[in-house]
């Protein structure tokens, strides 16, 4: 669990990660004469239940919240810490805000210097963190009353507790997607060469694993790394990592930068997002208002250019013209702005994807349109995709046969021996109708290899003749039909199709069933809602390719 400090300047988050960690944060000469936080600051403790406790402490200067934004944005919990005798101050409420914004919906509340007050302070001083957080997602964070500068004060005793018993049930970080991480912290180490480090925002990396610095492009390979401050063979989501790196110098990498698998990002200076204006905002904000923006831990300066009319805490919305070249694409009822560049790279990609495809595995009739959305623009809205799609196939650049996408000219060709062992397994799979032979079986019967009857399959399959509902079980397209015509009486009779329910109407197992569903919600004839699976809009057998 990755812990993060909040609060106002001198409130004692320094000390109190010190007292928790015996590590002290503040490192730099210009922190200890000014007695001040200036950098990012990172202790770990030991869970003895087992894992670590990774604290990052923040500055609370106002003039180093973009340092605190770069160091809250990976953090899973907040440690907000309000001095005593001060009370709630400006950068108390601007970090809670901010934290608020990051997403972060964990957190408890160190009310330090209680040693410096009278017991009535403290209370009084409660009542107006309550009143803080009330609107906040950590209305419920427990208080506790420390003074920070005592290790052996009962509260910090009980905060630590705390810290443990959450740390033991928080929730693991899923590790799937790519890997990404931001870089909050780079230096060098004799003999480890360029290290950078930050927090894993998704997949996992390995030592050995080729990364790219981005934006710029550079590739580094990982030589070794640390999770959660121990040397490790893989860092995960959630984690905070330091990794050692080759083909880049310390100046190649700062604070800002991604490292990340090769496939996640492409470098752009225009964002979409969505804005949230907090409630005690009153800036107006018109077509290019300078902002400041914070993403990851990186930050830069940037223009709006609101795309829909700005609503202000009750106030009018302002009409903001779209830039004149802005193109307006609607698309499952959601209404897509993107600049022609935007819609041109994404109608180009989808074509040099399909090229590369057809190249890599000639024999297959080509990706369906989701695969193809994948390999290409994997965070690209379904429904715009199938705008792009569309287009490309209105054109006449791109075709579709069944589900399967290619590009004019690309057929899949069978040879003769192909045809002829072809016309043995067709049969064959068409008597078994809807509980067909497996591959080995087929080879068994038509005396042939496994490894030919799957590669002939396979071409079967791109000329749209039989279909593969799970690796080595093809179905014939006949059955399949039957099957579509079966699934779509149910679904009309019943407004959705359950395992069971499908599973007694086709007489299979209920494994095989559920395979079954499973394949028509791949090929985007259904769609699975919970545990029920759904006819989509439209939907006829065989599908369009474009879903
Ligand atoms: N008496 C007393 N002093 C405290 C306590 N907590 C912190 N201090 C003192 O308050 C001063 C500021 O503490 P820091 O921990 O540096 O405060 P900070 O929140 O990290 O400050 P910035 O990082 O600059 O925002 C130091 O002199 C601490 O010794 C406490 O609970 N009791
Ligand atoms: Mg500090």
């Amino acid at each position: 669990m990755i812990i993060g400090t909040a609060g106002h300047i001198d409130h004692g988050k320094t000390t109190l990660v010190r007292a928790l960690t015996g590590v002290d944060t503040d490192r730099l000469p210009e922190e200890k004469a000014r007695g001040i936080s200036i950098e990012l600051g990172y202790a770990y403790a030991p869970v003895p239940q087992g894992g670590v406790l990774g604290f990052v402490d923040v500055p609370g200067h106002e003039r180093l919240v973009h340092t605190m934004v770069a160091g809250a944005c990976g953090i899973d919990f907040a440690l907000l810490t309000v001095a005593a005798d001060d009370g709630v101050m400006p950068q108390t409420l601007e970090h809670l805000a901010i934290i608020d914004l990051l997403g972060v919906s964990a957190g408890a509340v160190a009310l330090t210097k209680i040693d410096r007050v009278a017991s009535q302070r403290t209370q009084e001083v409660t009542a107006q963190v309550r009143a803080a957080l009330a609107a906040t997602p950590l209305a419920g964070a427990l208080v506790f009353p420390i003074d920070a500068t005592d290790t052996g004060c009962p509260g910090l005793a009980a905060l630590r507790q705390h810290l443990y018993e959450l740390a033991t049930r928080a929730p693991v970080h899923e590790a799937n997607g790519l890997f990404r991480l931001a870089v909050d912290r780079v230096f060098t180490l004799p003999g480890h060469g360029t290290l950078a480090a930050g927090t894993v925002f998704s997949g996992q990396v390995r030592s050995g694993d080729i990364v790219v610095v981005m934006p710029g492009k550079l590739s580094a390979r990982v030589r070794s790394l640390h999770a959660q401050s121990r040397p490790a063979e893989v860092g995960r989501t959630g984690e905070r990592c330091a990794l050692a790196l080759t083909g880049v110098a310390k100046d190649d990498l700062a604070r800002g930068h991604w490292l990340a698998d090769p496939r996640v990002f492409i470098a752009s200076n225009r964002l979409d997002v969505r804005l949230h204006f907090l409630r005690e905002v009153d800036a107006p904000v018109k077509a290019w208002s300078p902002v400041h923006v914070h993403l990851g831990t990186a930050h830069r300066v940037a223009h709006v250019v609101p795309l829909e009319p700005v609503r202000l805490c009750g106030r009018a919305p302002e009409e903001l013209p779209l830039p004149a070249e802005a193109l307006k694409i609607e698309a499952g009822g959601e209404c897509y702005v993107l600049t022609p560049d935007r819609w041109r790279a994404l109608r180009e990609g989808a074509l040099s994807a399909l090229a590369r495809f057809h190249q890599e595995v000639p024999d297959q009739a080509g990706p369906d349109a989701g695969r193809l959305r994948r390999m290409s623009f994997p965070d690209a809205p379904p429904a715009l995709w199938q705008a792009v799609l569309a287009q490309l196939q209105e054109e006449r650049r791109l075709f579709a046969r069944g589900a399967w996408l290619h590009l004019p000219g690309h057929h899949v060709t069978l040879s003769e021996a192909d045809r002829a062992l072809a016309d043995k397994l067709r049969p064959l799979i068409l008597a078994g109708r809807f509980d067909p032979p497996w591959v080995r079986d087929l080879a068994t019967t038509v005396r042939d290899r496994e490894g030919r009857v799957r590669a002939v399959l396979g071409k079967l399959v791109g000329q749209g003749e039989v279909y593969q509902v799970v690796r080595d079980l093809y179905y014939d397209r006949d059955a399949i039909a039957e099957l579509a015509a079966i699934l779509g009486a149910c679904h009309r009779e019943h407004g959705a199709v359950h395992a069971a329910h499908f599973r007694d109407l086709v007489g299979l197992g209920r494994k095989r069933a559920i395979q079954i569903l499973e394949f028509f919600d791949r090929v985007g004839y259904t769609r699975r809602i919970r545990d029920a699976h759904v006819l989509r809009a439209q939907s006829a057998w065989p599908p369009a390719a474009v879903n």
